[in-house]
């Protein structure tokens, strides 16, 4: 491995920063992602090196694009998204397997085993074979540290862009990584190569056979690489596996044999095939798909593999006895608190008027993707992210007259909802979008972006204008509101939903996160309370009803967003004197 050097300096890191910190200490140049938990923290963390070009792109396929440009140009380079990111990326992804690199380029791409924060349980190790690229795994922020200074090497050795598949438990724990020195890696020269970098059909098929060639040579280096190792231990049982299913297995099984595989794809067949003699019993555990499983099973070697159950969720420490033995997983109930939006989000106050005029709402990602959660019950789809515009369109394909409102966030229109404003303007349709601008991308923790005017590093850059973005693209009314004013609001929904027109609404106000300002509480008359109940349904985790169906306000979660004062029919709840 690349930087064998004993250091003395040990960092407490997550295996997020310490993907950065061992990109930075490879010489790394560019890097560019889009948020996504559990990958965020590697751009912010690479965001406080100054000799790192850092950028949040607009979406994933743009940051891949970005940075593979800059390895071919020369430098080495790094992208990183959450699992649902790399399928934006694909486009892109599929090809630069053809192109090849020139400097390193490593995509590192975080799995949410167990839909932490999700929209779905995929498992990247798949998009190894599919792609035809290597797949490194580490196992913990020491091996993250390690392994991604090894795959800026093999990036290089066997021109190929690399997969870095992490997962949460590895992203997020944190271990003390011996960290060392930036290394001087030069930049390499561009030499023109058009039959190398220009993918029409003819040189794409020459390409095609380089990469089959390019696979056998990366599945010797597989069966020779430390990053996958035989542990010798008991002669009576052995485990095949990768991740984090290694460490819980280690504590579990301490005596068993261990053969961990760093370095996932493409695999090293005649180690797996060694290490299958050296134990009598051999068992293959991994989270997620059964794709080392199945590679095990096809090389005519028997191994016990997990009950199909354990496909689904993420492994814990507990389950690996129940893996053993074959047994199907329990499942416990779930004592996870119910997400909400938070104490005076501005998003609660357009959700109120959208559940008041009884539309259905398309939904997108983001916070107010919790507006599905009952007692507001007012988002009706959520798919994938920018799919609000298009899916609303779908529906009024179907459902003309239908009360149907598209609803996304600033950071996902500018992510890929505009493609899908122009395509019903292009297509005649009619309808209803309303952006919730809350100026910051939330669900991720507060990112900027586009329309934030303000970079990674905070700095001041052109602030996009998303009402002249929606009029350029030919939406028929652009209207700019304060959420907060609802009779505003509401006047304008009903407008809008009742007008022959493409009509966009810009719900804009700072999240409550970014605007931190709290006005104090309302004032509660028990007496005049009807115990109607209406409040409740705002979903606000202020308001608490008591036993006998009144309210007790939480002061210390209160923001002081008198939604709640504006919806009480009975005069109850009053802004404070
Ligand atoms: C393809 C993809 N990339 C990233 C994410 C992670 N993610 C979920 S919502 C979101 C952005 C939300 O920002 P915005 O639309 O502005 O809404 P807010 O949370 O601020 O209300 C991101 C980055 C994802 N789910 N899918």
């Amino acid at each position: 491995m690349e930087n064998k050097r004993i250091s003395s300096v040990q960092e407490l890191l997550s295996g997020d920063e310490a993907v950065a910190r061992g990109a930075w200490e490879a010489g790394l140049r560019v890097a560019c992602a889009y948020p996504g938990t559990p990958s965020t923290e590697i751009l912010e963390t690479l965001a406080g090196f100054k000799d790192v070009d850092a950028q949040w792109s607009v979406n994933e396929k743009v940051a891949f694009e970005v940075a593979l440009g800059s390895a071919i140009a020369g430098g080495r380079s790094l992208y990183a998204s959450k699992h649902v990111g790399l399928n934006v990326a694909m486009d892109p992804l599929m090809t630069a397997s053809y192109t090849g690199v020139n400097a390193g380029f490593v995509a590192v791409v975080c799995d949410d085993p167990g839909l932490a924060s999700s929209q779905n349980e995929q498992d990247t190790r798949w998009v190894g074979p599919y792609a035809k690229l290597p797949l490194l795994e580490p196992a913990s922020p020491a091996e993250a540290y390690l392994f991604i200074k090894e795959a800026f090497a093999i990036s290089e050795r066997f021109d190929t862009p690399v997969l870095f598949r992490m997962t949460t438990r590895v992203a997020h724990s944190k271990e003390n990584v011996a960290v060392g020195a930036r290394q001087d890696i030069a930049l390499r020269p561009f030499e023109v190569n058009i039959p190398k970098y220009v993918m029409v059909p003819r040189n794409a098929y020459q390409k095609h056979s380089v990469i089959e060639k390019r696979l056998l040579a990366l599945a010797a280096f597989s069966e020779n690489t430390p990053l996958n190792k035989i542990e010798k231990g008991s002669a009576k049982l052995g485990f095949i596996t990768s991740g984090i299913p290694y460490q819980y297995l280690k504590e579990t099984y301490p005596d068993a044999s261990f053969l961990k595989l760093g370095f996932t794809y493409p695999y090293c067949d005649k180690k797996i095939a060694r290490f299958a003699h050296l134990v009598r019993e051999l068992v293959v555990v991994e989270e997620l798909d059964p794709i080392i499983q199945e590679h095990v099973r096809s090389l005519g070697i028997k191994a016990r593999a997990k009950h199909p159950t354990f496909g689904i969720g993420e492994l814990l420490p507990e389950h690996m006895e129940q893996i053993y033995k074959g047994a199907k997983k329990k499942e416990l109930p779930s004592s996870a608190r119910k997400p909400v939006l938070c104490p005076g989000c501005p998003h609660r106050f357009v959700f109120s008027v959208l559940k008041r005029n009884k539309a259905i709402v398309a939904g997108d990602i983001g916070c107010y993707t919790l507006a599905a959660t009952p007692p507001l019950s007012t988002l009706h789809t959520c798919l994938c992210m920018g799919s609000s515009i298009t899916i609303h369109e779908g529906f009024r394909r179907i459902m003309p007259n239908g009360k149907i409102v598209g609803v996304l966030g600033d950071s996902t229109f500018v992510h890929s909802g505009i493609t899908g404003l122009i395509n019903a303007v292009y297509n005649r349709m009619k309808g209803l979008i309303i952006i919730l601008d809350n100026s910051t991308t939330a669900m991720t923790g507060g990112q900027n972006n586009p329309a934030t005017g303000r970079t990674i590093r905070n700095e001041p850059t052109k602030q996009l204008s998303i009402e002249a973005v929606c009029t350029a693209c030919g939406a028929d009314n652009v209207d700019v509101v304060d959420p907060k004013n609802l009779s505003q609001l509401d006047a304008l929904v009903k407008q809008r939903l009742a007008a022959d027109a493409l009509s966009v609404i810009i719900a804009r106000r700072p999240c409550k996160l970014v605007d931190r300002n709290r006005l104090p509480m309302p004032d509660y008359d028990r007496v005049k309370c009807k115990t109607c109940g209406l409040c409740f349904n705002l979903d606000c985790p202020a308001l608490v009803k008591t036993e006998d169906g009144h309210v007790d306000i939480n002061a210390a979660l209160c923001a002081g967003c008198y939604l709640c004062v504006d919806t009480c029919p009975a005069d109850a709840l009053k802004r404070p004197a």
